[in-house]
């Protein structure tokens, strides 16, 4: 069942570079516990161009965590990808992967997609921050 209140949820997400994007979703919620099921509803802002692979392609899905597996892969993402998200089978966002200092690198994780990144936008190289936001309608 998802929450009473339905919100508008805004990403941001900064790159090594301070270059940065950000994506709002209308009539976003969130399933109870335990499995968190993301719902995003309608796409208002989409910044990144041929959005295949970025977070609106966790929609629907539950939030995985390496002793909570309930991701569609038969592997265990939150484990492999060294983190917790709404991993699908897995997923090429990644914003509870691993963080490298300095940011920008490709970590050493699955070929570099257990890094901290946005497949969509920066392909492997780690990034600075994200955020994720959200609001209710009044
Ligand atoms: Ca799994």
């Amino acid at each position: 069942m998802a929450s009473k209140y339905e919100s508008e949820l805004r990403l941001n997400v900064v790159a090594a570079d301070n270059s940065h994007v950000y994506e709002v979703f209308q009539n976003f919620s969130l399933s109870k516990y335990p499995n968190f099921t993301l719902h995003l509803g309608s796409q208002t802002v989409e910044q990144i161009s041929g959005n295949t692979y970025g977070f609106l392609y966790c929609n629907g899905y539950d939030f995985s965590t390496f002793d909570h597996d309930v991701d569609t892969s038969g592997s265990n993402c939150g484990q492999l990808y060294h983190g917790g998200w709404w991993y699908w089978s897995c997923a090429q966002t990644n914003l509870n992967g691993e963080y490298l200092s300095p940011p920008g690198a490709i970590s050493t994780h699955i070929d570099g997609m257990g890094g901290f990144i946005y497949y969509a936008w920066k392909r492997l190289a780690t990034l600075k921050s994200s955020q994720i936001m959200f609001r209710k309608h009044t």
